[in-house]
């Protein structure tokens, strides 16, 4: 594998209406979870991608293992746990531009990952170890999973790349930036947004923000600015790249791993730090302009096809 990640993989309801929905009664269902975006993202981009899990035995979960099995990436390391059922999500657009996410997850069974169940050799075998700041949310078991990974890695010289991924209705702000800061010290390449640096770090410019993450330990920052674009910086460059612009935001959500993919993948082809961020922001503009978390990630051609013809600058 190219990249490895671990991470829970949610069946998401959307209501059919916009509104609260409790006024609906149609729903569609898709598949979303901030790791499996990331890896079938980098699946259409053409790279080898591997997803580790825990799935409840149910047709939920069979339905995501399909899913994301369907879309290339690797499942082998995606267990079904019987003893706990397939978290669920809902996302409601409650008016056009505002977005309410409700959850359904407690102990479910990706809650239950452990340790024991990250294969070395798996990780051993890849370039880049990706994880977020979602997984250690979900329990101290999950947290000591992702730390397992990370030791792993760092044993067999796998680059780690983590994305805070802030989820703040997962748990309490204070244990999140505890939690978050360890992990930014155990990271290589830190993606974090803007907001997500703040509440970190507290407030500051995009280059004041990413010398922090430095001063942690983490060797390549590349800051989320929305529609501005990224922030760069490691030993070598540093520098701010525009973001693309887009028809139509339809839905946002996914746009931080659609960003995280089209890096990851632009590092891979051999491009510079300044090369992937502009490519992660193509992917993150792609993704917002479809509905659903995967639906917008591109392929290859479609997405050099997307970064010649748009524009690019502060819109
Ligand atoms: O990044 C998108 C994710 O937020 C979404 O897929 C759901 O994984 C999810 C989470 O934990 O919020």
């Amino acid at each position: 594998m190219d990249v490895v990640t671990l991470g829970e993989t949610m069946v998401l309801f959307t209501p059919e209406n916009a509104g609260p929905m409790r006024y609906t009664d149609r729903f569609s269902s898709r598949v979303a979870g901030a790791e499996s975006n990331v890896a079938i993202g980098l699946a259409r981009l053409g790279v080898q991608a591997g997803w580790m899990s825990r799935l409840g035995d149910d047709e939920f979960g069979k339905k995501i293992r399909s899913f994301i099995r369907g879309e290339g990436v690797d499942t082998s390391q995606a267990v079904f746990d019987e003893t706990a059922d397939t978290g669920l999500f809902f996302k409601e657009k409650l008016t056009p531009g505002e977005w309410r996410v409700k959850y359904y997850r407690q102990d479910s069974a990706a809650s239950r990952m452990k340790p024991g169940d990250v294969d070395e050799s798996y990780i051993a075998g890849a370039k880049y170890l990706h994880v977020t700041g979602i997984t250690p949310a979900l329990s101290e078991s999950c947290y000591e999973t992702v730390l397992t990974a990370i030791d792993y890695a760092k044993k067999h010289d796998v680059t780690v790349v983590f994305d805070p991924n802030l989820r703040r209705k997962l748990w309490p702000d204070n244990k999140a930036r505890k939690v978050l800061t360890e992990l930014v010290t155990q990271a290589d390449i830190v993606l974090p947004g803007i907001e997500e640096a703040e509440f970190l770090f507290g407030s500051g410019s995009p280059e004041e923000l990413s010398r922090k993450f430095r001063e942690k330990g983490a060797s390549t920052v590349i800051m989320k600015l929305g529609k501005k674009g990224a922030y760069y910086l490691n030993d070598d460059a540093e520098g701010l790249v525009h973001g693309f612009q887009v028809s139509e935001i339809v839905d946002p959500v996914g746009a931080g791993d659609g960003f995280s993919a089209g890096v990851l993948s632009g590092l891979l082809d051999g491009l510079s730090v300044k090369d992937a961020a502009q490519r992660g922001n193509a992917v993150g503009a792609m993704v917002i302009m479809a509905a659903g978390d995967v639906e917008g990630l591109p392929e290859k051609d479609r997405l050099l096809n997307f970064m010649d013809n748009r524009t690019r600058g502060d819109v």
